[in-house]
């Protein structure tokens, strides 16, 4: 590689979006009958991809094709699984599994070595079973899970490569994320818009679009504001009982003398 390429452009940041999460299955009586694990309940697929989901597609994301900049992805599994550390290292960046039980999943990113870029690890909650409102029982049977339709549980974020090197900005440059609709066309991959997965078994296929963020800024302003409310509650509390105390106090002074 040529010494010039080997630059870093400074004061640049590039971002590139990108979704994680899963997709989960009730097996049916009949693949539990067939499977060597018959304590497993649930079919799920762990996977990156990028946010915007290609047209028609039943799958959450994966319109882009990541391995431009992504090398491999790692998916760290429960110890229960064999070979528990599965590595990915061509897309789509997935894996599926059958299971039982919800865990933590580390997913570490390895870019493509040009990007002089060290991995990255987070990780994403297994989820099973269905999202459901506060009040209802916390797992429903499965018989009505099956019923619900998959489970999604999907995240957005943003990988942030600061001060780039120029080989790995052009590479990026030649390749512009899909952008995500402007407005809803389909259910939110997650329970706040939409509760219960009736609803989004019905809508299709869940999908990310523009106007989440928004709606994710309003409910952070939102949150703000009410901290801010409770806060002052508890200071004028606090205020009143500290007069309260020192007017005891008096009272016990008098009385001891
Ligand atoms: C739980 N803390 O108790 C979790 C652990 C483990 C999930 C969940 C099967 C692995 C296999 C499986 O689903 N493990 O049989 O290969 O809920």
């Amino acid at each position: 590689m040529a010494n010039a390429e080997r630059v870093r452009v400074r004061g640049v940041s590039i971002h590139r979006p990108f979704i994680y999460g899963n997709t989960a299955t009730v097996l049916t009586p009949r693949e539990r009958d067939a499977s060597t694990s018959p304590d497993h309940t649930h079919r799920w697929t762990v996977a990156v991809r990028s946010a915007a989901s290609a047209p028609d597609a039943d799958v959450v994301g994966g319109a882009d094709d990541l391995s431009y900049f992504i090398k491999r992805v790692t998916f760290k599994l429960h110890d229960t699984y064999t070979n528990p550390s599965r590595n990915i290292d061509k897309p789509p960046f997935e894996l599926t599994e059958t299971g039982w039980g919800e865990f933590e999943i580390q997913i570490r990113i390895t870019f493509v070595p040009e990007s002089g870029e060290k991995a990255i690890a987070f990780y994403h909650h297994l989820k099973l079973h269905p999202w459901t409102l506060s009040g209802e029982p916390e797992i429903p049977p499965l018989d009505v899970a099956m019923k619900m339709g998959p489970v999604h549980a999907w995240q957005y974020d943003e990988i942030v490569f600061h001060d780039p090197y120029q080989n790995f900005l052009t590479l990026l440059t030649a390749h512009p994320p899909t952008p995500l609709p402007k407005a809803k066309k389909r259910p939110v991959p997650y329970h706040l818009a939409h509760p219960g997965s009736f609803e989004a078994a019905k809508g299709g296929t869940p999908e990310f679009n523009q106007e989440m963020e928004k709606e994710e800024l309003v409910r952070i302003e939102e949150a703000r504001k009410a901290v801010v409310a409770e806060q002052n509650k508890w200071h004028t509390m606090l205020i009143e009982k500290e007069k309260e105390k020192e007017r005891l106090q008096k009272e016990v002074d008098a009385l001891s003398l």
